[in-house]
């Protein structure tokens, strides 16, 4: 019997052979193997990738709005305990050098000013399905995304309440979930201390208006524009800021990348001289009008459309290409939701010739950086913003 991996090996071979040929790298794994749709609690039916821990995928057709709904929005757990939290008994404790106070959600909203950051929030591992030879870890495909209106209040004006000392170093970040085995590490994170104090970094109650779904995290979590959700801190419970470099299994360990090769803010001090933590998201683009495989009706006006994001720079343009990256054009962007959330952009695509198209799209950011042709090979397989080329064919 052929294994799963032999069978997706092999389909993605021959994919490839069929490929516009400049960009290496592209397999199509999680596109092929059919997605098994459950409904959670609160939610729509998504994406499963594994039941326990909850890791659910927001398919393309619900991508395509410019906030993704709260019921549509991908979960990511690393830890199978994952409790309701009661509100009404919920505390957030802060501890400081010489203080530790506790807030009831309520005392948060009361005490302090409510900020609103659209934003978006992706996976570092968003696409690592998507990697050949394939990477271990959950196998995304494109869905491990999603930009939502975040409401709630800065987190530096709640660390300023408990004082934050002069020699700082990290702000250490933990929420109610936990392992089902006691030797499991608790999922707890950390931030450079200047990027906790920075003024888009929040402590978010609501999401597009609403309190957050129970899986994205009710009744707090942290949101920090730019950088990669591991970060994003769900159900938080306890925030300390703390002196040394916080030396937990997930910053120690897990999300971190091969150092001085990926761009982004660097985090000095988790920096080793072979790996380093991930930071800021890498430019990238998605297609949602359209998959890879669509056929389009001869004559008819075709539009081909989608977001690109990056690490809250903005995006300065995204193109298109009809000749395997030999020649780029401008697309339109959209209108503008925030430098942290995505961009629109827009295309007509000539559908006047039958036969087959092979579209390629690439974004730049305003700080320089483009997508890539190449991906750079890591073994977590995170930054996965390869050139995206949908093969469709006008019959
Ligand atoms: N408490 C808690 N927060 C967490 C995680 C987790 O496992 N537990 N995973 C992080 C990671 S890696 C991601 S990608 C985001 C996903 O956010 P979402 O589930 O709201 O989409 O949550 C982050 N916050
Ligand atoms: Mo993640």
């Amino acid at each position: 019997m052929m294994t799963r991996r032999r069978m997706i090996a092999g389909l993605s071979g021959s994919l490839l052979l069929g490929e516009a040929g400049l960009f290496a790298g592209h397999a199509a794994a999680a596109e092929t193997a059919p997605p098994e749709l459950v409904a959670l609690s609160q939610k729509k039916p998504l994406i499963k990738r594994t039941f326990r821990p909850p890791n659910f995928e927001t398919p393309l057709a619900d991508l395509r709005s410019e906030f993704t709904a709260n019921d549509a929005f991908f979960v990511r757990y690393h830890l199978a305990q994952v409790p309701e939290v009661d509100v009404r008994k919920w505390r957030l404790r802060v501890v400081g050098a010489g203080r530790t106070q506790e807030w009831s959600l309520d005392d948060l909203k009361r005490g302090f000013e409510s900020v609103s950051i659209a934003a978006i929030n992706q996976c570092s591992g968003n696409r690592r399905g998507l990697f050949s030879p394939r990477v271990p870890g959950v196998q995304w495909s494109y869905g491990a995304i999603g930009n939502a209106l975040w409401t709630g209040v800065r987190l530096r004006d709640v660390l300023r309440k408990v004082g934050v000392a002069a020699d700082s170093v990290e702000v250490v970040f933990d929420g109610a979930d936990a392992g089902l085995l006691p030797k499991t590490p608790d999922f707890v994170k950390s931030l450079p201390v200047e990027r906790a104090l920075d003024e888009n970094t929040l402590l978010a109650f609501e999401m597009n208006g609403q309190p957050l779904p129970h899986w994205n995290g009710a009744p707090a979590r942290l949101v920090v524009p730019g950088w990669t959700a591991t970060y994003w801190v769900k159900h938080l419970t306890e925030i300390r800021i703390v002196p040394k470099p916080y030396d937990g299994f997930w910053m120690q360990k897990a999300y971190r990348v091969p150092t001085n090769v990926f761009p982004g803010a660097r985090f000095q001090s988790q920096e080793r001289s072979d790996t380093t933590p991930i930071t800021e998201m890498v430019v990238n683009s998605l297609v949602t009008s359209h998959e890879s495989g669509a056929r389009l009706r001869r004559g008819r006006g075709v539009e081909i459309s989608g977001w690109a994001w990056d690490n809250g720079a903005g995006i300065a343009k995204v193109e298109f290409s009809l000749d395997g990256g030999r020649s780029w054009r401008d697309t339109t962007l959209g209108r503008d939701l925030g430098r942290f959330a995505w961009r629109g952009f827009s295309l007509p695509l000539d559908t006047t010739q039958m036969g087959p198209i092979n579209i390629s799209v690439r974004a730049t950011s305003r700080d320089g950086t483009r997508q890539t042709d190449k991906l750079t090979p890591n073994p977590s397989g995170y930054h996965h913003n390869l050139i995206q080329t949908l093969q469709l064919e006008v019959v």
